[in-house]
C-alpha cells in the first residue's frame, strides 16, 4: 500500500526551503529516519519519516519552498528498512544529490577525491546535528563522503574539517594521500628546553617561497664532475699580478661565467624558460648570469648582463660592485631581473659537491665547490691537480640526461683549456 507523507506541523514556519534529499527513491526507511533537511532562517531540520517503508517518488525537489501539508514523498508501507534498493524507474525524479558535491572547486585540473563515492544510500547514515550539515553545506560538502568519529557515526564539525584538510592537501597531486604534502606537526619545542624566537629577515621570506616554488615545480637532476683548474689558476695568478695596478682582482668566478656562455651558446634549451603553458621553451638569444651573493640578511641573485660581451676583468670589476651592493642591501630590481641561468659559489667557503636549486623560470643552475689538489693519473703517473667539484642541476622537464652531462663536459672543457672558449 502507497501513503504520501506530508509535511507535518514543525512549528510556527511557512515556506522552508527543501536544502537536502537523505534518501533516495527505491531506499528502504524505518520510521524515524530522517528524509529530508530544511532549513527555516532561524534553523535547520532534519525532518524524520513517520513510517517505515521503500520510497517510491520524491514530491519535492531541493530548492523548493515548503509549508504545513505539502506533499513530500510517496512511501510503500510494509518494506522493512534494510531491504535492497529496488531499481528506480527512468521515469522517477532524479534523486538529489545526484552528483557529488565537489568539497572545493579552486580550479578545473583539481583532481578528484582519491576513495571512489560511497553509494548514496550512504547519506542516510551520515549522521550529524543542524548545525554540522549548514557547515557542510556552507562548505559545499557532501556528508556522505565524511567519515564520522562521534558516538555512533555522528559526524562532528572536526570531522568535516578534517576531511577538507585531507582533499586540499590531495587535491595538490594525482597520486593521493599517500604522497600528499604532509603536514608539519606543531611542536611546542620549549617543553625539550630553553627556546628563542628569531623573526626571518625579509630577504630570507622571500628568496624561501622562491626556493620552494623551484624545488617544487621543476624536477631537479644534479650532475657533478670536476675540472681541473690547475693551469687556469696558474694564469689567473699571472694576470693578477701583471695588472696590479687596476686594483681589481680576477676572480675564479669570472672564467666560471665565461665558461657558461660558451656551454650556453652550444646548448641553447639550457638557456630557455619554459612558457606559462609548459608546452614551449622560451628561447633566450641574450646572455645575463645570475650570481649567487650570501649577505648577511640572506641569499640574493643579481644578475650580470651580457656576459659573452664582457672580458675577465670587467666581469671581475662588475661582480665585485653587485656583490658590495648586494650587502649593502642597495640592490634595484632591475639588478635582479633577466638572469639566464645562474651560479652558486661556495668556494670560497668550502665543501665538496652539494645541489643547486634551480632558480625557476631558469631551467639549469651552476653549484661550484672549493677546489682543491688531488693526484691525478696523467702520462703513466700521479700527479697533483687542482680540481674544483662542480654540481649541475637541470629541471628534467625540459633537460635530458644526455644534455646535462654534455653540458658540463662543456664547461669542464672551458675551464680546463680557456683557449676552447674562443671555439
Ligand atoms: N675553489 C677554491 N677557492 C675559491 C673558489 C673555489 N671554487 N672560489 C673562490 N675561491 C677563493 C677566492 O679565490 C678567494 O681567495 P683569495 O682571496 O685568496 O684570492 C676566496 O676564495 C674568497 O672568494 P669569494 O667567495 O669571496 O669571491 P668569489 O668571487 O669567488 O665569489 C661571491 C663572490 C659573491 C659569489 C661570494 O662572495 C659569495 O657570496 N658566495 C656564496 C654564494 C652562496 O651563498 N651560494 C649558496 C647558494 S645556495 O644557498
Amino acid at each position: 500500500m502507497d501513503k504520501t507523507i506530508l509535511l507535518p506541523d514543525i512549528g510556527d514556519f511557512k515556506d522552508v526551503e527543501v536544502v537536502e534529499l537523505l534518501v533516495k527513491p527505491g531506499d528502504a526507511v524505518k520510521a524515524g529516519d530522517s528524509i529530508l533537511v530544511l532549513e527555516s532562517e532561524k534553523a535547520t531540520m532534519d525532518l524524520p519519516c513517520p513510517e517505515g517503508g521503500r520510497v517510491k517518488q520524491f514530491l519535492v525537489k531541493v530548492g523548493d519552498k515548503i509549508s504545513k501539508g505539502a506533499p513530500l514523498l510517496v512511501l510503500e508501507l510494509g518494506v522493512e528498512a534494510g531491504a535492497k534498493p529496488l531499481a528506480v524507474p527512468s521515469a522517477a525524479p532524479p534523486p538529489a544529490p545526484s552528483k557529488p558535491v565537489q568539497p572545493v572547486s579552486p580550479a578545473p585540473s583539481v583532481p578528484a577525491p582519491a576513495e571512489p563515492p560511497p553509494p548514496l544510500s550512504a547519506a542516510k547514515k551520515a549522521h550529524a546535528s543542524p548545525s554540522v550539515r549548514r557547515f557542510a553545506r556552507e562548505l559545499g560538502i557532501d556528508l556522505s563522503y565524511v567519515p564520522g568519529r562521534g558516538p555512533h557515526g555522528r559526524i562532528l564539525k572536526e570531522d568535516v574539517q578534517d576531511y577538507v584538510k585531507r582533499y586540499v592537501a590531495k587535491a595538490g597531486t594525482a597520486t593521493g594521500e599517500a604522497f600528499a604534502f604532509p603536514e608539519v606537526p606543531l611542536i611546542d619545542f620549549s617543553q625539550f628546553g630553553e627556546i628563542a624566537i628569531q623573526p626571518l629577515s625579509k630577504i630570507q621570506k622571500v628568496s624561501g617561497r622562491n626556493l620552494h616554488r623551484s624545488w617544487v615545480t621543476a624536477p631537479h637532476v644534479t650532475q657533478h664532475d670536476e675540472a681541473d683548474i690547475t693551469d687556469l689558476e696558474e694564469f689567473r695568478k699571472e694576470m693578477i699580478a701583471k695588472r696590479s695596478s687596476d686594483g681589481v682582482k680576477i676572480t675564479i668566478l669570472s672564467f666560471f661565467m665565461k665558461a657558461v656562455v660558451a656551454a650556453l651558446k652550444d646548448h641553447p634549451k639550457f638557456n630557455a624558460s619554459l612558457d606559462s603553458t609548459g608546452e614551449n621553451l622560451v628561447l633566450k638569444r641574450y646572455f645575463h648570469i645570475g650570481v649567487a651573493v650570501d649577505t648577511p640578511n640572506g641569499l640574493v641573485v643579481p644578475v650580470i648582463r651580457d656576459v659573452n660581451h664582457k672580458g675577465l676583468v670587467d666581469l671581475a670589476r662588475e661582480l665585485a660592485a653587485i656583490s658590495e651592493k648586494a650587502r649593502a642591501r642597495r640592490l634595484t630590481p632591475h639588478d635582479l631581473q633577466g638572469g639566464c641561468f645562474s651560479i652558486s659559489s661556495l668556494g670560497g667557503i668550502g665543501g665538496s659537491f652539494f645541489t643547486p636549486i634551480i632558480n625557476v623560470p631558469e631551467v639549469a643552475v651552476l653549484g661550484v665547490s672549493k677546489a682543491v689538489t688531488k693526484p691525478v693519473w696523467k702520462d703513466g703517473k700521479f700527479v697533483p691537480r687542482l680540481l674544483v667539484p662542480l654540481s649541475l642541476s637541470y629541471d628534467h622537464r625540459v633537460i635530458d640526461g644526455a644534455d646535462g652531462v654534455r653540458f658540463i663536459t662543456r664547461i669542464k672543457e672551458v675551464l680546463q683549456d680557456v683557449r676552447t672558449m674562443l671555439l
